[in-house]
């Protein structure tokens, strides 16, 4: 499974839903997709975009996307202690695990070796996991979670793209920006 092509069948899903992208990649993908204001950016604040999509889920009723990373997650990995803690049901969490920290030159990640990010969310937790290997796979279980109460914790395993999306003119003021007047309407 390849994240951009991933990314444009969850967009269609997700509808108006607010999502929270990690950093990097993800972030540049989310934005060739389909640009939108309800699209929160996060940009080098490595190891935050399900902290921040765990504050927005505790403070709307709105269902919250997050799509994080593997390496990312894994240097803040007690935010999902802190959402097992918290157990918002309308949170959902898309690990894109490519088992590396690849825009930082494709080193692998604890989840190549013995991690399982599946196992880590059931064990703080959170009941509503899965670990998935193809689009169908993933399509399914998020049409799944986009009905039944959560948080869930999905982590999808992909392979890196050949070559990247061109980097996306996200401005964090701008994001900010956008992103609340969606909350203000
Ligand atoms: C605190 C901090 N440390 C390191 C970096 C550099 N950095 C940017 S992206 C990245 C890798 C992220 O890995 P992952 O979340 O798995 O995303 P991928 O690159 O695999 O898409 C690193 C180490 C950073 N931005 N912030
Ligand atoms: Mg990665």
């Amino acid at each position: 499974m390849h994240r951009f092509s991933a990314t444009k069948m969850l967009l269609n899903q997700i509808g108006d839903l607010p999502v929270v992208a990690n950093l990097g990649p993800t972030t540049d993908e989310l934005w060739h997709a389909g640009q939108r204001d309800r699209n929160f950016y996060t940009y080098g604040s490595m190891g935050l975009c399900s902290s921040i999509a765990l504050g927005m889920a505790l403070s709307c009723e709105e269902r919250v996307v997050s799509l994080d990373g593997d390496g990312s997650l894994l240097m803040n990995m007690g935010t999902i202690a802190t959402i097992g803690r918290e157990k918002p049901a309308n949170l959902l969490i898309v690990v894109w695990d490519n088992e590396q920290w690849a825009q930082t030159g494709f080193q692998a990640s604890h989840t190549a070796f013995n991690t399982d990010l599946e196992e880590v969310a059931q064990g703080c937790g959170i009941v509503k996991t899965a670990t998935v290997w193809d689009e169908e796979e993933l399509a399914t279980v998020f049409a799944q979670a986009l009905e039944e109460d959560g948080p869930w914790f999905i982590v999808a395993k992909i392979q890196e793209e050949d070559e990247y999306m061109p980097v996306s003119p996200v401005e964090p003021e701008m994001t900010l920006h956008r992103f609340r007047q969606t909350f203000l309407e």
